[in-house]
């Protein structure tokens, strides 16, 4: 261990492979933060296909949060204003198995809720997966991937006939042209990001096109920048394809040969002409024609998208519509082309194989599908018949159930709803009116261990061993290279012996994450994921792409690393082709209005992670980022009369947020940008969901995060007291866990 461990970074999607080395190592000093204490340190992996030896600042600065605010035991309490006291695992787990055989006996199985999280590992989402959906019987398991690529997730599905991005890292710098739509690649995936730009400052033909409401540094390297208003991205979309068609940039014998649904989608888009569309998107005809002349002159497009696209509530729509624009101009299954979903989190992916969303089942399997249900209830021992036929609760239907009351059991693992929920002031009032609620994390204290009866510690990242699949479809083995902290335990060994102690013992004989993921493995067989040939054996040598079939020879295997999906033009769905949809924009679900005139868009900083459980304890990055800005375009703030630093509230009609203002041209005329990581530990009223809506799109069950609508209103500073600590943050979060429910 002296040496180091090589593994995967566990933060972003892009799956940067790490090297991280111990603080003490032979003949060299000990290397200490600036508090004195001793800290891993991690640094690039050159090996690693997916970085080369790239890291960004997270990457770089995980040790430092490794071993700070960590959740060393569990704890328990009758109700929420009790305060939280330390308890043995096996009081702890008594308590939960009581609670799950009441509700069972008292309610059924769909009072039972789980709501775990991308940032798994792939052993602790399928784990998770047979204890609700093969031995409860619910399918209540859903993950924060509803927040984040669910609308992803469906748009490949019904374009393709199956989840899966079809594209690689290499297309990066493969492409002719770089189409990237709602996403600040820059920031939020740094390595993806650089390795286009590289490519594309050498190669001065190539083009670049960031489609994004703020100037952010993704746009700033564009050679174009369409700053569309919120939500008219559909729009954009089909007047592409308008002007497409009009001058016959497209590909007859690819969509005759390998696509279904074209002239029906022809005909949509024929209402979408430069007029209408410059107006809907508040752009110029001159930057409208550029880049449907770019996209059609270009002998490989290569679009990439994340969050600005699939958080809407036509999201769904929106992932269909940028699809579109490949399946007609034959930008797929070839070198430097196709639709690449960037993924958030380090595992979302995992996730999707392993069958970690509420209608879904492992080797990108349905729910609904009896087929499919009886190949897996086989695999986990389970009687026929034990997986039920019906979607479970996605993640806001989960809140919803929480506030009628219909919940008996609610266990978080792995994310921090109590902060990330859409509309957090009723979310927080259903967590409340919560009977029973596990939190399962790695720190604490986080925001929602605040409404949570049994608080668990799990081992995080570098403490178990499992596998983490990243954007382009590479797993890393992330080996456990150092000890777990205090009595944490993996996620996926809490629920195997719950199950145990349930009285499933067949389905959770396996005793290490190797055997569980082994047996994960025989379900994608001859699946689009197609994982048998991998093993943490196998993985252990070095990152596979998967598909790696059962046989594939170790050439292959370790060699490809370019393999893209479809590349024989032949498609998941039953007659193999492609398939066109055709939407109309629908629009904001809360458009601006004169009460609420602005639109406010929510998203990241480059140094912060999420809710700031890792990232709030590391000084290098809070140094940098110690407070949220509201971000102001300056004809805004000369009407609102507030200059940079000056203090405002922000109102939706849900409730509100203060903040200092950042007056700054990169954002357009009407929208405000708040960023997401400030949750009740971290700052007085700056959480940005206090103001968010829940209004989800009706396919993906996606919430529409990235747009409300909302006042602003200067305001004195606040008075900040000194002692306002994490500390003291948390006592006050305990208090608002004890005020009385209100639904
Ligand atoms: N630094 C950092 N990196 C991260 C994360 C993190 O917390 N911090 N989280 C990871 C996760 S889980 C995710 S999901 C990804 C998210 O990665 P991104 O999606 O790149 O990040 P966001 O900042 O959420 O939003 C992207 C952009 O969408 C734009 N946008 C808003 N509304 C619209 C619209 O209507 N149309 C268009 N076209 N654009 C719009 C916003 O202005 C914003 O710049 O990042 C991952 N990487
Ligand atoms: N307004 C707005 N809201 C958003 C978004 C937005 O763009 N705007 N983005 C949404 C998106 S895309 C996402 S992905 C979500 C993210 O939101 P969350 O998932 O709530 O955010 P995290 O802070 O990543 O929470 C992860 C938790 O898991 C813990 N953890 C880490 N590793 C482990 C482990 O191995 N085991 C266990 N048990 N715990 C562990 C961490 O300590 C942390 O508390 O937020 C969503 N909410
Ligand atoms: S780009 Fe993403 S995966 Fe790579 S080091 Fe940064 S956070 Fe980690
Ligand atoms: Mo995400």
């Amino acid at each position: 261990m002296a040496d180091g461990a090589k593994t995967l970074c566990p933060y972003c999607g892009v799956g940067c492979g790490l090297e991280v080395l111990p603080p003490a190592q032979p003949g060299r000093a000990v290397n200490r933060d600036e508090q004195g204490n001793p800290v891993w340190q991690a640094r690039g992996d050159r090996n690693h296909p997916s970085s080369k030896g790239q890291v960004c600042i997270k990457g770089g600065t995980i040790g430092d949060s490794l071993d700070r605010g960590r959740l060393l035991h569990p704890m328990m309490r009758e109700s929420l204003d009790q305060p939280l006291q330390r308890v043995s695992w096996e009081d702890a787990l008594n308590r939960i198995t009581y609670e799950i055989r009441k509700t069972l006996n008292e309610r059924g199985p769909e009072a039972i809720a789980m709501y775990g999280s991308g940032q798994f590992q792939t052993e602790d989402y399928y784990t998770a997966q047979k204890l609700l959906k093969g031995c409860l019987g619910t399918n209540n398991f859903d993950a924060n991937s509803r927040l984040c690529m669910s609308s992803a997730v469906a748009g490949y599905i019904q374009s393709f006939g199956s989840d899966g991005p079809p594209c690689c890292y290499d297309d990066l710098e493969q492409t002719d042209c770089a189409f990237l739509i709602g996403t600040n690649t820059a920031d939020c995936h740094p390595i993806v990001f650089n390795r286009l730009k590289k490519y594309h400052k050498k190669n001065r033909k190539v083009k670049m096109i960031v489609v994004d409401p703020r100037r952010t540094d993704t746009a700033k390297a564009a050679d174009l920048h369409l700053a569309i208003k919120p939500g008219t991205d559909i729009a954009l979309l089909n007047g592409i394809a308008h002007l497409l068609l009009r001058h016959s940039w497209i590909d007859p014998s690819f969509i005759d040969s390998c696509t279904d649904g074209f002239s029906d989608y022809a005909q949509v888009v024929k209402s979408y002409p430069p007029e209408r569309v410059t107006e809907i998107c508040g752009i110029t005809l001159s930057e409208l024609t550029k880049v449907a002349a770019w996209w059609g002159k270009s002998q490989r497009v290569l679009s990439l998208w994340s969050m600005g696209v699939n958080q809407s509530t036509e999201g769904t729509a929106k992932c269909r519509t940028i699809i579109n624009l490949h399946l007609m101009t034959g930008n797929i299954g070839k070198p430097g082309a196709g639709p690449f979903s960037l993924t958030g989190q380090p595992n979302a992916m995992g996730g999707r194989e392993a069958g970690g969303l509420a209608h879904i089942l492992p080797g990108y399997r349905l729910v609904k599908n009896p087929e499919h249900r009886q190949t897996v209830e086989k695999v986990w021992q389970v009687p026929g018949g034990s997986i039920s036929p019906v979607p479970g609760l996605a993640a806001w239907d989960m809140m919803l159930a929480l506030e009628r009351g219909d919940l008996g059991v609610f266990w978080v693992a792995a994310t921090n709803p109590a902060v990330s929920m859409p509309d957090i002031k009723r979310t927080q009032a259903a967590l409340r009116n919560s009977p029973f609620t596990i939190c399962q994390d790695a720190y604490y204290p986080t925001e929602t261990a605040a409404f949570a009866h049994v608080v668990l510690p799990a081992t995080q990242w570098g403490e178990k061993a499992g596998a983490m699949t990243n954007s382009e479809r590479v797993v890393t083995y992330c080996p456990a290279f150092r000890n777990p902290v205090g009595e944490a335990k993996a996620d996926w060994e809490i629920f195997a012996e719950v199950g145990r102690r349930l009285g499933f013992e067949k389905p959770f004989a396996q005793r290490t994450s190797a055997e569980v993921y082994d047996e994960f493995v025989t379900l994608t067989a001859n699946r689009l994921c197609d994982s048998t040939g991998l093993s943490h054996g196998r993985l252990a040598k070095g990152p596979i792409q998967w598909p790696c079939p059962a046989g594939e020879s170790d050439e292959i295997a370790y060699g490809k690393h370019d393999k893209r999906l479809y590349t024989n033009y032949r498609f998941a769905t039953p007659n193999q082709k492609a398939k066109f949809c055709a939407f109309h924009i629908k629009g904001l679900a809360e458009p601006p209005n004169e009460d609420y005139p602005f639109v406010l868009t929510t998203g990241r900083l480059y140094g912060h992670w999420h809710t700031q459980s890792r990232t709030g304890r590391i000084e290098r990055i809070t140094k940098r980022y110690p407070e949220p800005l509201l971000e102001v375009n300056p004809r805004d703030a000369q009407l609102l009369e507030v200059q940079s630093g000056d203090w405002v509230e922000v109102r939706s009609q849900r409730s509100f947020a203060q903040l200092k203002v950042l007056v700054t041209q990169n954002i357009t005329r009407g929208t405000i940008f708040m960023p997401m990581h400030w949750g009740f530990l971290w700052g007085d009223n700056m959480e940005v969901n206090a103001l968010t809506h829940p209004e989800v799109c009706p396919i993906s069950l996606e919430p529409e995060l990235k747009a409300c609508a909302v006042q602003v209103i200067p305001v004195p500073a606040p008075q900040i007291s000194d002692e306002a600590t994490v500390k003291s943050r948390f006592e006050a979060a305990q208090k608002i866990a004890m005020e009385p429910v209100k639904v």
